[in-house]
C-alpha cells in the first residue's frame, strides 16, 4: 500500500488478509474458534450462490456465548451492562445478573409456549429488559425481530405481521426530553391489526395503572417471579436465524433482513475485536439504539460475546444539558466511544464549552457508523474530543453485511487515517468498486462498491422472500453482493464512501426508502400523488423533501394545514425519522415519457443545481411549476 511516497506498512492486517483471501474455509474456520461450539462444523464455508453457509454441520447457542461462557471464569462479577436513564438514574448488570436474567426470561418465553423458529417481536427502547429478552430469545431458538421503538403504530404491525410474530415484547412507556411518551396507545393500535401475536409481555414502567387482557396481556415483573433460574440453552444449527431486522429498500415494504447465529456471531465477535482491540478495562459505549443493526452487533452480540463492559443509555444525547453525552463518558469513564456523524455535527454545534468542562482522559479510540463524516466533523471529534490522541474508526457497513466490512483495523495495528474514508476493506472482504457492467474502475473514479466473495457476517436471505433477495443484492453484478453506495478507491488503496446508489435516504443515519414516504404519503385521502427527494442538511446529513399533487377537492384548503396533516400522517404512519423538512405542493411531477418520475431532477432543483440533460422529460410545464415553487420558498 502507498500512501504520497511514503509506504503503508500495515504488516500484521496484510498478512491476515493474504491468508483470509489465499484460503477463506480455512481462515474462518480458525476464527470461528473464538465461540465456543457445541458440535464442531464439517465444512466452514458451503457457497451455493447466492445462497452461503456458514460453518454447516456446526451447532451453538448465542446466549451461551454471550453470557454462561463468561461467568464460568473471571468476568462472572464484571459489569455487563452499565445503564443509565434520562432522569440520572443508574444501574449495573454483572455477568452473573445479566445470566440469571436471561436464563429466567427464557423460561418466561417456554411457558407462553415459544420454541425454537418461532418469531418474538421486541419493542422497547434502551432498557436491559431489551437486551435480555434477545439473548433469551436466542437461548431457546426463538427468533427475535427487535423493531425501533421510535417507529409508529402502523410500522410496528407490518413489521409484526410479515414476521408472523407469536409474541410481543415491550414497555408501556418511553422517557425522551423529559417527557413520558405512551407507548401502549402505540401498542393497542397496532395489535387491532395483528392477528399472530398470541401473548405480549409488558415491562411495565411509571405509575399509570392499566389493564390487561385476561389470557393474552402480562407484566414482565410478575411472569419472572415465577420463572426457573436455568434453561438449558439449545444448540442450533449454525445456518439457524439469530435474528429478523427490518430495513428500508428501493420499492415497496422494508426488508426483512435475516442473520444465521454462527456465521454472524463469529463475524461479530471477530470485527468487534479487530476493529477495537478490546481489553478488560475497557468501557465500551455504542449509543446506536438497538432498533437498529448497529445496535444487535455493537451494543449487543459482538461486546457481550467479548466479556465486555458496555454502556446503555436511554434518552437524549443532549438532554437536560448540551453536555450530556461528555457527562456520561466522564462518569463512567468510557473508553471507546462509538457514535454516528449527525450526533456529533449536533455536539460540534453546541460547541467545546460544553466539552471542556468535563475530563474525557478516559477515551483512547473514537468511531463513526452511519454515513460518511464530513472532514469538519472528523476534525473536530479528533481535535476536541479525543485531544488529538484518540484514532477515529470510521466503519462502513450495512444491516445486510452484519458487521463492520470497510473499517481501520486499529485493533490489529495502527493506520494512518484520512478524514472521511473508512479506510481499507475489512479483514476476509473482497471489494471492488466498478462500472456499472460491473467492470473495475480505475483510481479516484467513482463506481458501484461491490464485494466479490461471501463473508461470514452476510445476510443470510430475506424472510419468506428468495426472489427479492436475490434481485436486490446479486443479479445486478452476477452473484458478486452489491451494497447499492457509491465509492472511490484512492490512489493509496483507500476506500470513500460516497453514498447511496439508490433510492434510500440516510436521514441522521437511518435508512428510509423515498418509495415507502410516498406510499405512505398516497394512503392520505388528500394526495394523488407524490415524489420524495433527500436534501443534504448540516446535521441530519439528509432530510426527506415531500413534492404533493393534491386531490381536486382539497386544493383550495390552507396550505399550512393540510401540510400540518400530513406530518402528523408521515409521523403516524412511518414515524418521527420519515417527518419531510419541506412539502411542496405542485400540479405535475416531472416524469420521463414512460411515467417514472424524475426524482434525479426534483434533486438537482432543491439543490440549485444545473438540471442537465431533460430530453427524456414528458413536459416542461412540471419543471417550471417546481421551480416557481421553490423561487416562493426562498
Ligand atoms: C451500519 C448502518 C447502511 C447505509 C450504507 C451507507 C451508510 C453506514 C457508513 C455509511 C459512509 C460509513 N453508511 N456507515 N456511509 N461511511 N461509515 O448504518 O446500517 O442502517 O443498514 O445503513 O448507511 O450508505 O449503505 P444501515
Amino acid at each position: 500500500m502507498k500512501t504520497g511516497d511514503k509506504y503503508i506498512m500495515l504488516e500484521k492486517y496484510s498478512e491476515l488478509q493474504q491468508k483470509a483471501l489465499d484460503d477463506p474455509e480455512k481462515f474462518w474456520g480458525e476464527q470461528a474458534k473464538c465461540l465456543e461450539w457445541d458440535k464442531t462444523w464439517d465444512k466452514a464455508l458451503d457457497w451455493n450462490p447466492p445462497y452461503a453457509k456458514w460453518f454447516k454441520g456446526g451447532s451453538l447457542n448465542a446466549s451461551y456465548n454471550c453470557v454462561d461462557r463468561h461467568i464460568k471464569g473471571n468476568r462472572r462479577n464484571k459489569a455487563a451492562i452499565i445503564c443509565e436513564k434520562e432522569d440520572g438514574s443508574c444501574g449495573i448488570l454483572t455477568y452473573y445478573e445479566l445470566y440469571r436474567e436471561v436464563n429466567k426470561f427464557a423460561n418466561v418465553l417456554e411457558n407462553l409456549g415459544v420454541e425454537k423458529g418461532d418469531v418474538v417481536t421486541i419493542y422497547m427502547p434502551m432498557m436491559t429488559e431489551a437486551i435480555i429478552a434477545m439473548l433469551a430469545c436466542s437461548r431457546i431458538g426463538a427468533i427475535h425481530n427487535v423493531v425501533f421503538s421510535g417507529f409508529s403504530s402502523d410500522a410496528l404491525a407490518d413489521r409484526i405481521n410479515d414476521s408472523k410474530s407469536k409474541i410481543l415484547v415491550t414497555t408501556n412507556l418511553l422517557y425522551r426530553r423529559g417527557k413520558e411518551i405512551d407507548l401502549k396507545k402505540i401498542l393497542d393500535k397496532a395489535l387491532l391489526n395483528c392477528n399472530s401475536i398470541k401473548h405480549v409481555v409488558y415491562a411495565k414502567r411509571g405509575i399509570e395503572e392499566f389493564n390487561l387482557v385476561s389470557g393474552k396481556e402480562y407484566f414482565w415483573d410478575e411472569l419472572m417471579g415465577g420463572a426457573k433460574s436455568y434453561v438449558e440453552p439449545v444448540p442450533v444449527e449454525s445456518e439457524h436465524p439469530l435474528f429478523i431486522l427490518y430495513t428500508s429498500g428501493t420499492t415497496g415494504s422494508p426488508k426483512g433482513v435475516v442473520h444465521s447465529t454462527g456465521g454472524y456471531l463469529t463475524y461479530a465477535t471477530k470485527t468487534m475485536d479487530w476493529t477495537w482491540g478490546l481489553n478488560e478495562m475497557d468501557v465500551f459505549w455504542c449509543t446506536a439504539d438497538i432498533g437498529w443493526i448497529t445496535g444487535h452487533t455493537y451494543v449487543v452480540y459482538g461486546p457481550l460475546s467479548l466479556g465486555a463492559t458496555i454502556v446503555l443509555y436511554e434518552g437524549a444525547i443532549d438532554y437536560p444539558e448540551p453536555d450530556r453525552l461528555w457527562g456520561i463518558v466522564e462518569n463512567h469513564g468510557v473508553t471507546i466511544l462509538y457514535t454516528a456523524p449527525t450526533a456529533i455535527r449536533m455536539l460540534m454545534m453546541y460547541g467545546e464549552k460544553w466539552v471542556n468542562t468535563h475530563d474525557l482522559s478516559t477515551l483512547r479510540l473514537l468511531g463513526s457508523v452511519g454515513e460518511p463524516i464530513n472532514p469538519r466533523a472528523w476534525k473536530w471529534y479528533y481535535k476536541v474530543i479525543g485531544k488529538e490522541k484518540c484514532p477515529i474508526c470510521d466503519c462502513y457497513w450495512q444491516t445486510e453485511t452484519g458487521g463492520h466490512i470497510i473499517y481501520p483495523p486499529i485493533g490489529i495495528q495502527s493506520v494512518p487515517l484520512k478524514p472521511g474514508s473508512a479506510t481499507f476493506p475489512g479483514i476476509g472482504i473482497d471489494v471492488d468498486v466498478v462500472d456499472n457492467e460491473g467492470n473495475p474502475v480505475d483510481a479516484n473514479v467513482k463506481g458501484n462498491l461491490i464485494i466479490k466473495r461471501p463473508w461470514p457476517g452476510m445476510l443470510a436471505g430475506l424472510w419468506n422472500n428468495d426472489e427479492r433477495y436475490r434481485a436486490a443484492y446479486w443479479d445486478r453484478f452476477k452473484n458478486k453482493f452489491s451494497t447499492s453506495d457509491y465509492a472511490i478507491k484512492d490512489q493509496d488503496g483507500y476506500i470513500w464512501v460516497l453514498g447511496r446508489s439508490d433510492e434510500v435516504l440516510n436521514v441522521s443515519g437511518h435508512r428510509i426508502g423515498t418509495a415507502e414516504l410516498e406510499h405512505e404519503l398516497v394512503s392520505n385521502k388528500m394526495v394523488a400523488e407524490s415524489a420524495v427527494v433527500g436534501k443534504p442538511d448540516d446535521v441530519k446529513g439528509e432530510v426527506p423533501v415531500a413534492f404533493v399533487i393534491l386531490n381536486e377537492k382539497y386544493r383550495e384548503l390552507p396550505s399550512n394545514e393540510v401540510k400540518a396533516e400530513l406530518i402528523k400522517h408521515i409521523r403516524d404512519t412511518v414515524g418521527p425519522i420519515g417527518t419531510p423538512a419541506m412539502i411542496f405542493f405542485v400540479n405535475k411531477l416531472p416524469k420521463t415519457r414512460s411515467g417514472k418520475i424524475m426524482r434525479r431532477i426534483l434533486k438537482k432543483l432543491i439543490m440549485g443545481e444545473e438540471i442537465g440533460d431533460v430530453t427524456t422529460l414528458e413536459d416542461n410545464t412540471s419543471l417550471e411549476e417546481v421551480k416557481k415553487e421553490l423561487e416562493d420558498f426562498k
